[in-house]
């Protein structure tokens, strides 16, 4: 199978495909730097000082005409990429020593061994196709280019849930597996490989206990054949006792003992165990209100702090729910001082408009980062939002997502508009009036995607399963936990310590803040508390006055960005693309704002102060 790829986002100024003979970080950096100076700074001389270390660090230092990047592997690569970004933006180039926050800044990709990609919205597996390994290696190598240009370094290739024959991996497909990694090693991009905990049981043991001998060592053995065939591995992801998944607690065994038996099989070849804790119980009845499914990861994984192995990290998604368009900080993050942990976001827009609505999300990452304070978390990780569609991403803007998520991992201080403006300037050549009109548009994406979906931090109102479009019913009385509790009278979930508890999870100023409806931001209210429709917001408003005002607001905020959408002076692929994929956000705005709005005055029987017509 072959394709081309003609345009890359933000690397226009790379043309050529990388030959697939290099095998150096610093070989694909001269290729890189000879074909793009010439068009980016023909009065410049560049000069490359590989230091014989592995290191992600770069230093680049001007002596006159010559630009000289001193730095190990694969650090040289990003310092060349750092260099030719930055010129083609009319940037000042980094100064000084430049290191990234987060050590691990990885991507998970969710691509299925069929082809298929759990919640993919952009075409079908970059890696696979039929039950096996099919993919381009010239469009592998293309994909290895724009990772190393954002300084992305791990990638995970299959999806968290794994099913037959994706279990392969790690067995009979140990050779093709091998040679991606080959492709990737000199773009600095290690793979992992998510694993079924039930695999031993396929080999004739009657059993997945961990404290099991004859687990133990047919993990052990696995792990050994595993790093004979890609020494570099960075390790394996598990998605265990989760949404049906095999995991530990089926023998009676915590997290901690599930996680650490594969933690000792890997650690002498210095891998990786990245153990996501999105553990909850999916199979909750919608009448029990003691229950609070935000609760769920704090209780499963706090207690255990300390006593995992060293080389284990524990995977947090960046709320307590699941990638909403709103969530606090999950509180767990600051519960596990001493183990290493991981935040994840998602850049597959599940439930954030799947690649058809805009929605940019460095503003929100920034708010995550600065919730968190001065944290210990030491590695990042995102679901991928690529597949095979030409462009990698669906909706051309949404590349804007995946190179953003690169900076913020390599700098999680950078401001999101400087994130936003790099992407744009880099991927189209425009007048600055037209830059800056795409810069606001997608940064004010989220809040107007916000205001006409999720109603002051409710979130689940999507249409159950595919999760795209409104619903506000469609999870109330199902097993998932995910209410938002709507009567006649008041709506949101009091989570206090009155309430759920869930906020007693905090550190005191989380307490603090989101403790009485009046400090709790507005963009959370609902989360924190249960209001009833009269509440008087700090600006005046009624909360269902807020709740209309809202919607009615973010779908004029989506037709005004459709009137900026058209008068921009995009390529005509992209133009054409972010047209007909505006035409679907206008339908999907519409719809939102008249259910949503239509269901809270079904229930609450309060006019619209402005007279306008709730459908
Ligand atoms: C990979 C959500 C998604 C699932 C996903 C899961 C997870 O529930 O809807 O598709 O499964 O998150 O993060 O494991």
């Amino acid at each position: 199978m072959t394709t081309t790829t003609k345009r890359l986002s933000w690397l226009p100024f790379l043309t050529e495909d990388i030959p697939a003979e290099y095998t150096s970080s610093a070989q694909i950096a001269r290729f890189e730097l000879n074909q793009a100076m010439n068009k980016l700074a023909a009065d410049k001389k560049v000069e490359l000082n590989v230091l014989p270390v592995q290191s992600d660090d770069y230093t680049i230092e001007q002596q006159g005409d010559t630009l000289c990047i001193t730095a190990g592997e694969p650090g040289i690569l990003y310092g060349a990429y750092a260099l030719m970004m930055n010129l083609a933006a009319g940037r000042p180039l980094p100064e000084g020593s430049q290191q990234p926050r987060y050590a691990l800044r990885m991507l998970n990709c969710w691509d299925n061994a069929d082809g298929s990609i759990e919640r993919g919205y952009s075409g079908r597996s970059l890696f696979f196709e039929g039950g096996k390994f099919d993919y381009d290696p010239k469009r592998m190598r293309q994909l290895g280019r724009l990772l190393a240009s954002v300084g992305l370094n791990v990638m995970c290739i299959n999806n968290v849930n794994v099913r037959y024959p994706a279990d392969q991996l790690i067995e009979s497909w140990l050779p093709e597996l091998a040679e991606l990694a080959a492709i990737y090693r000199p773009f600095g991009v290690k793979l992992m490989v998510s694993i079924d905990y039930s695999a031993p049981m396929r080999h004739g043991i009657p059993t997945a206990d961990p404290l099991d001998e004859q687990v133990q060592a047919w993990w052990k053995q696995q792990a050994a054949k595993v790093y004979e065939a890609v020494p570099d591995l960075a390790g394996f992801l598990v998605k265990a006792d989760s949404e049906h998944r095999p995991g530990p607690f089926t023998y009676g065994r915590n997290h901690a003992e599930g996680a650490n038996m594969l933690a000792r099989a890997l650690k002498p070849f210095g891998g990786k165990l990245v153990w996501r804790c999105f553990v909850y119980n999916c199979q909750q009845d919608w009448r029990d209100r003691k229950t609070d499914r935000p609760m769920a990861a704090y209780e499963h994984y706090a207690y255990l702090d300390g006593q995992f192995e060293d080389n284990v990290i524990l995977q947090v998604k960046n709320g307590p729910f699941d990638f909403q368009v709103r969530e606090p900080v999950s509180p767990l993050l600051f519960a596990m001082p001493k183990t290493d942990l991981a935040i994840e976001f998602q850049l597959a827009q599940e439930y954030t408009g799947q690649q058809i609505d805009i929605f940019t999300m460095a503003p929100m990452w920034k708010e995550v980062y600065d919730d968190m304070g001065a944290d210990k978390v030491m590695s990042i990780a995102a679901v991928t939002n690529f597949g095979r569609d030409e462009n990698y991403t669906g909706h051309p803007f949404a590349a804007a997502n995946l190179f953003g998520y690169g900076l913020f991992a390599w700098n999680p201080e950078l401001p999101p508009e400087a994130i936003v403006r790099m992407w744009v300037c880099l991927t189209y050549a425009m007048d600055q009036l037209s830059q800056d009109a795409l810069v606001d548009l997608l940064m004010g994406s989220r809040r107007t995607y916000e205001k006409y979906t999720a109603p002051l931090g409710l979130g689940w109102m999507v249409s159950p399963n595919h999760h795209y479009g409104p619903s506000p019913s469609g999870y109330e009385y199902q097993a998932w936990g995910t209410y938002h509790k709507a009567s006649r009278d008041a709506v949101g979930i009091d989570r206090t310590a009155s309430g759920t508890g869930y906020l007693m999870q905090y550190p005191e100023r989380f307490q603090q803040l989101y403790g009485t409806p009046e400090s709790c931001p507005d963009v959370l209210k609902l989360f924190f508390h249960r209001l009833r429709y009269d509440y008087v917001m700090a600006d005046g408003r009624t909360l269902i006055q807020r709740i209309y005002d809202d919607h009615f607001e973010g779908l004029e905020e989506t037709r005004a960005m459709a009137e900026t959408l058209k008068a921009l002076p995009l390529p005509e692929a992209d133009k054409a693309e972010a047209l007909e994929r505006m035409e679907r956000q206008l339908v999907n705005a519409r719809e939102w704002c008249d259910i949503i709005n239509n269901f809270f005055y079904g229930y609450s029987g309060v006019e619209d102060a402005h007279g306008r017509k709730i459908y």
